[in-house]
């Protein structure tokens, strides 16, 4: 990947984005459109098309996400009143771009997930 994926290009500092967090294997940044006070999406710096290959290609690499956003999500002040952490995975799941990224929403009530 690289040239062809956005946010391997956001890895390589050729797309700007507004970083809040990055650790040596992850990479968190401000969604562009945001859908909630706070949305912040979460990547690994290695490129993976989804949620499904990352989780069985490097287990380890998924947990660092995960705690990446743990951490996004405590410097943010959401663990108080809670948030949604999910992955977009395929068409029908309505992933856009192909680079695994969890959405991290809060910053207010977000109500169910499939009303
Ligand atoms: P998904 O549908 O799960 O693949 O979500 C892709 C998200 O990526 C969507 O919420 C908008 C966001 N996005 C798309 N292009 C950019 C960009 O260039 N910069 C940033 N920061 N976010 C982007």
């Amino acid at each position: 990947m690289g040239a062809d994926c956005l946010f391997c290009r956001i890895v390589a500092g050729e797309i700007p984005a507004t970083i809040v967090k990055e650790t040596a294997t992850t990479l968190a940044f401000r969604d562009i459109g945001p859908k909630a006070p706070v949305h912040v999406l979460i990547i690994p710096k290695e490129h993976y098309a989804d949620v499904a290959t990352l989780g069985q290609g490097d287990p380890g690499l998924a947990g660092e996400v995960l705690a990446t956003a743990a951490a996004v999500a405590e410097d943010e002040g959401l663990t108080g009143d809670g948030f949604r952490l999910m992955f977009n995975t395929g068409p029908y799941g309505g992933q856009e771009v192909f680079h695994v990224h969890a959405h991290l929403l809060g910053g207010a009530p977000l109500g169910p997930m499939l009303a």
